[in-house]
């Protein structure tokens, strides 16, 4: 197997055993107030069966060096775990929220009414409707509870996490290096 191969394998593994650790945890609420090494990115899914379509945003903020967890919460079957997670993820450290999620989508919108951390919403193809529904769903957040929206599909997943980011650029000395160094390599390719 090739290192290449093997690394990918490996990362693959992880991310499965990190989603695995944190869908175990659903339910059991949130350690309100404490920052014990918290990542800065809190990826959520709205079902176990997103894991697919969002693991571009996992590769691409682990190319960057961002630290995040990953988290299947469903916004209509566990809403009393969206409250607290929303709630206690600024002071658990988390400085960006990425919500994924399809169908009716309203997971990031939810998230963004219980925190005032920067939401960015990710609208995946999962439903009949083929992610329309998800885009509209998180584009049209009334006025007053932001959430961003980036494409449905690869190109929306990966955009999120470089969203995150130019976020975190302006205080992460580290991420902007590295999201520069991306910037800077795109501009050779496919011209
Ligand atoms: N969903 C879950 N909670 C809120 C929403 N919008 C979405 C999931 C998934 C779809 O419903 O993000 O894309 C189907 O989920 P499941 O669990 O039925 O497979």
């Amino acid at each position: 197997m090739r290192g290449a191969e093997r690394r990918s394998k490996l990362k693959d593994k992880i991310v499965r055993l990190r989603l695995a650790m944190t869908h175990q945890t659903e339910g059991e609420g949130d350690k309100g107030g404490e920052v014990d090494n918290m990542p800065l990115v809190a990826v959520v899914m709205g079902s176990k069966s997103d894991a697919e379509a969002i693991q571009p945003t996992l590769d691409v903020l682990t190319q960057l060096g961002i630290d995040y967890e990953a988290l299947v919460i469903s916004a209509h079957r566990n809403p009393e775990r969206a409250r607290q997670f929303g709630l206690a993820a600024q002071s658990r450290g988390i400085e960006v929220i990425i919500a994924a999620a399809g169908g009716a989508a309203h997971l990031p919108g939810v998230l963004a009414s219980w925190t005032t951390l920067p939401v960015i919403g990710v609208p995946l193809a999962t439903s009949e409707l083929g992610g329309v529904d998800a885009l509209y769903s998180i584009v049209q957040m009334p006025a007053g509870i932001p959430v961003a929206s980036v494409a449905i599909g690869s190109a929306g997943a990966k955009n999120a996490a470089y969203l995150a980011a130019e976020i975190l650029s302006l205080k992460y000395d580290e991420i902007r290096k590295a999201y520069q160094k991306y910037r800077g390599e795109l501009q050779g390719e496919k011209q």
